[in-house]
């Protein structure tokens, strides 16, 4: 059902009582191209890309819906993108103009709900449950917020339900500027018949392995038993069960909430060698980096924890000049804090990394990927693409951090394997993780 451009699995036209939980999504409509269309009115109306050179294995970031009438996408190879649509304007964009009016948007939405969490650079989550911190109807505010966002002079779209889960899939049915809205007692109705990739946590593997088994829709995804699901999911398969019923309680966490980002792995065998410790030091700041990005969190200050043999523990910090998420920019100072808590001969049995005292990243919008086709790191921007270490290219390249992080993270995999948490004999992850953190079930 669908009545100027909101959409509602419930009765058109009037407001039914909404009982219990309500959460917003709320997701910018083509981003940067959209600013790029406000900063230069005479691109607006047409097809506008943000992203790298077609002939420097560009990516494109964004483009603007006239664009992608062309079919061009997020994350497309340029040149690509241009044999599509070759009259299109093309820009590398302005990552502190997007920083500036997603800081813009997000004041605005902090004036309906003091509970946001914010999830990337164009989207949060807010709580806006009757009651609990608001009593104007949730259907009202999410249109409050999209009018005054629009005021900005650019376009949201917004999902509102009973959960995250919910919310997320609803924002991204009817772009742009729509607004989905599922009332309470309507989830099942809402994802029954949805592609069990629609899920938040169903990647294109698990969405393939589901499929082998006739897996297809929301629906199946529901009546599937738990053992077949832990085949695919593991720990988290009574999660996407409940997710895929809607039943996922997962509350709206404000960024400042949360005190520190960290992952702690305990040794089922001690480690005495400073090059193993190091490898092991940087699997785990490479998990907690990629929580970081996830969470659109950077921090300040840089933890490590060690636990000796005897069960001593020993911390030490560093705060650095800038907020870091991404942890090739705070390895090296996990490194150098390594003296300070163990010395050689020292047997270690955990090693805690963490990352606390947020702030604004210096630099919010890189993307990584792995390529799918040969496992290589890929680094997006729309400065353009760069691959670590580079396919079918000798390493000419200086020996950075970068690549020494890459490969020290390769060499414990290889030694410990892929998936080292599944090798109790070897390693024991314990992964705890600390403060709200453990609240957070978009983990
Ligand atoms: P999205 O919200 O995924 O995309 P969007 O806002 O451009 O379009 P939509 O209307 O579908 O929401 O991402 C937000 C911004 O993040 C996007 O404008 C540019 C950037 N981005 C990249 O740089 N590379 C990517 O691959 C993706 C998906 C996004
Ligand atoms: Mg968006």
């Amino acid at each position: 059902m669908t009545q100027g451009g909101s959409t509602f699995y419930a009765e058109v036209g009037m407001l039914l009582p909404w009982s219990g939980g309500a959460i917003l999504l709320v997701d910018l409509d083509a981003f940067f191209a959209s600013v790029e269309q406000l900063d230069h009115p005479e691109w607006r109306g047409k097809p506008v890309i943000v992203g790298g050179d077609a002939d420097k294995r560009g990516v494109v970031s964004t483009c603007s819906y006239e664009a992608r009438a062309f079919g061009v996408r997020s994350a497309m190879a340029s040149f690509q993108a241009r044999k599509l649509c070759p009259d299109a304007i093309w820009t590398h964009g302005n990552h502190s103009r997007y920083a500036e009016i997603s800081q813009q948007v997000m004041e605005i939405i902090q004036l309906y709900s003091p509970r946001i969490q914010q999830v990337s650079i164009d989207e949060a989550f807010v709580d806006v449950s009757p009651g609990h911190y608001v009593r104007t109807h949730p259907v009202t505010i999410a249109q409050k917020i999209q009018d005054h966002i629009a005021t900005l002079g650019i376009t949201c779209s917004i999902g509102l339900g009973t959960s995250k889960t919910i919310a997320k899939i609803a924002s991204d049915r009817d772009k742009p500027h729509g607004l989905t809205v599922v009332y309470p007692g309507r989830e099942l109705e809402f994802l029954a018949p949805l592609p069990v990739r629609d899920l938040s946590g169903v990647g294109r593997k698990a969405e393939q392995r589901l499929h082998d088994l006739g897996i297809i829709t929301l629906s199946d995804l529901a009546k599937t038993d738990e053992q077949v699901l832990k085949g695919i999911f593991g720990k988290n398969a009574q999660m996407m069960r409940e997710r895929a019923l809607g039943l996922d309680a997962t509350p709206v966490t404000n960024a400042r909430d949360v005190k520190s980002v960290s992952n702690e792995v305990t040794f089922s065998i001690n480690m005495i060698e400073q090059e193993e410790i190091k490898q092991a030091i940087s699997m785990i700041a490479a998990k907690v980096g990629r929580r970081l990005r996830r969470k659109g969190l950077a921090g300040y200050t840089v933890t490590l924890k060690i636990r000796h043999n005897d069960l001593s523990i020993r911390t030490a910090q560093r705060t650095l000049a800038t907020a870091v998420d991404d942890e090739r920019e705070f390895i090296d100072v996990l490194y150098e804090l390594l003296p300070e808590v163990w010395r050689a001969g020292d047997e270690l049995r955990l090693l805690g990394v963490g990352v606390s005292s947020f702030g604004a990243r210096k630099e919010q919008l890189r993307l990584f990927e792995t390529d799918e086709e040969d496992g290589s790191l890929v680094l997006r921007s729309p400065a353009g693409e760069e691959r670590y270490p580079p396919p079918h290219q000798p390493s000419g390249r200086p020996q950075s951090s970068k690549r020494s992080l890459i490969e020290a993270t390769d060499k414990v995999k290889d030694r410990f394997g892929e998936y080292a948490v599944r090798y109790g004999r070897e390693l024991r992850f314990d992964d705890r993780q600390t403060h709200t953190i453990a609240q957070d079930g978009d983990d």
